[in-house]
Parts: structure tokens; sequence; C-alpha cells
């Protein structure tokens, strides 16, 4: 990982500290299969030094979690990734990635209480990976946005393909970003955030 973890300075940090103006708060998980980018993301744009759980994997994995495209993966999230960022002076995301190792997810169940919104993160070598997060979630009835993460082998294309692979509806938000970049991992946020706000002020979308 690029990014400092909570082992690597222990203590309170001034940074850590939520902003005296912060008025209101949103839970917001980011969820997605195995190695799609997860932890980079809350890791990318986390404004404190975000919380992980990585674990190395080990022979456990062998044969249970499809490493294609994930082959130089040493690290895997075995609770959660936690961080925060400041939308604006008032507004502040508390974010929980998620495992994406499909025996780690009873442990959603905690992670999902109270989050208004999700980021599904898309690996496109591996769009089957996404099925059944996408399910759980519209299961749940957890508003989300789908983000296609940039991996450089990954192939390019168009959103309404992908759209159409994954089975989404019109109205659920599609973007690309690349989550080791804290702009698009912030861009991908804003997204959620916007979406989030339009299902506030406009009339429920036919939903099947
Ligand atoms: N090129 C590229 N590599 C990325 C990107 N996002 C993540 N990676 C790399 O992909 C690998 C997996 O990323 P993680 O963030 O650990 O993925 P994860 O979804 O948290 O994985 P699990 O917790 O094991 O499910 C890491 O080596 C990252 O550096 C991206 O946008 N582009
Ligand atoms: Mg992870």
């Amino acid at each position: 990982m690029d990014f400092a973890n909570s082992e690597a300075q222990a203590g309170p940090q001034v940074q850590d500290a939520l902003p005296a103006s912060a008025r209101s708060a949103v839970k917001v998980v980011v969820v997605g299969g195995f190695g799609v980018g997860k932890t980079t993301l809350v890791g990318s744009v986390s404004e404190i030094r975000p919380l992980t759980t990585e674990e190395t994997m080990t022979q456990a994995g062998a044969g249970v979690d499809s490493l294609v495209g994930a082959e130089n993966k040493t690290e895997t999230t075995v609770a959660m990734d936690f961080g925060r960022i400041s939308i604006d002076e008032n507004l502040v995301l508390y974010l929980f990635g998620t495992p994406g190792q499909e025996r780690f997810w009873f442990l959603w169940k905690g992670l999902f209480e109270g989050a208004l919104g999700a980021v599904v993160l898309i690996d496109t070598r591996r769009l089957e990976v996404s099925f059944s997060v996408i399910n759980r979630l519209e299961e749940r009835g957890v508003p989300f946005v789908v983000a296609v993460n940039a991996f450089p082998d990954a192939p390019v294309h168009p959103m309404e393909e992908i759209r159409s692979a994954l089975d989404l509806p019109d109205y659920v938000p599609m973007v690309r970003c690349d989550a080791r970049e804290r702009a698009s991992s912030r861009d991908t946020l804003l997204a959620l955030m916007s979406y989030l706000h339009s299902l506030t002020t406009a009339p429920a979308p036919e939903r099947p």
C-alpha cells in the first residue's frame, strides 16, 4: 500500500480531528469483488490516516479466490477499511471499505448499518465478481453508483456496454475512476452524493 496506515504512526494526530464546522456526517460504503481497488480508493481519498485491516494472503485462498488480473496481490482486507473526507466545510463522509473475498462477506451486515449509499468498484477484467455484490445492494435497497476502476491492461468498453453486461438500470450513475488518484476518488464520491441528493429531490424512479 502506498499510503500510511494507522500502525505507521500511532496516537492521535492533529489532522485527524473532525473539522469544527462539520454539521452533518454521512456513512458511505465502498464495495466490490476481490482486488478491485476498494482499499486503494479509501486510502487515496481519506484525509485522515486510513484504518486498514490488510493481511498477507496465504495458501488458504488457493483455488478459492480468483486472482485473474490481481496476480501480484499479496495482501487482502479481512475486516474493513475506514477513512474520512470532508466534502465541504459542513459535510463529512465516513468511508467504510468492505472485504472483497466472499468468505468475509458475513461482515457486510454490520458495515452496511446506517449507510446512506455505496460505491461499487468494477474491474472490467473480472466483471463477474460484481454480480453478487450488486444483487446484495439491490436486495438491501442501498442506492449506489458504479465506478469502473482503471487498471492498465483492463479492456476499455463503452459505459453502455458495461451497463448492459451488469444489467444495470438506466438510473444507476456510472463513472470511470482511478482509485489511486485522490481527485478521481473524490469525484466518484461526489457522483454518489449528487445521486443521493437527486433521490431526495426527484420523484422515485420506477424500479423493477
Ligand atoms: N493500475 C491500477 N492499479 C490499481 C488501481 N486500484 C488498485 N490498484 C492496485 O490493485 C491492487 C488491489 O487493490 P486493493 O485496493 O487492495 O483492492 P481491494 O478491492 O481492497 O482488495 P480486497 O480487499 O482483497 O478485496 C493493489 O495492488 C493496488 O495498488 C487502479 O485504479 N489502477
Ligand atoms: Mg481491500
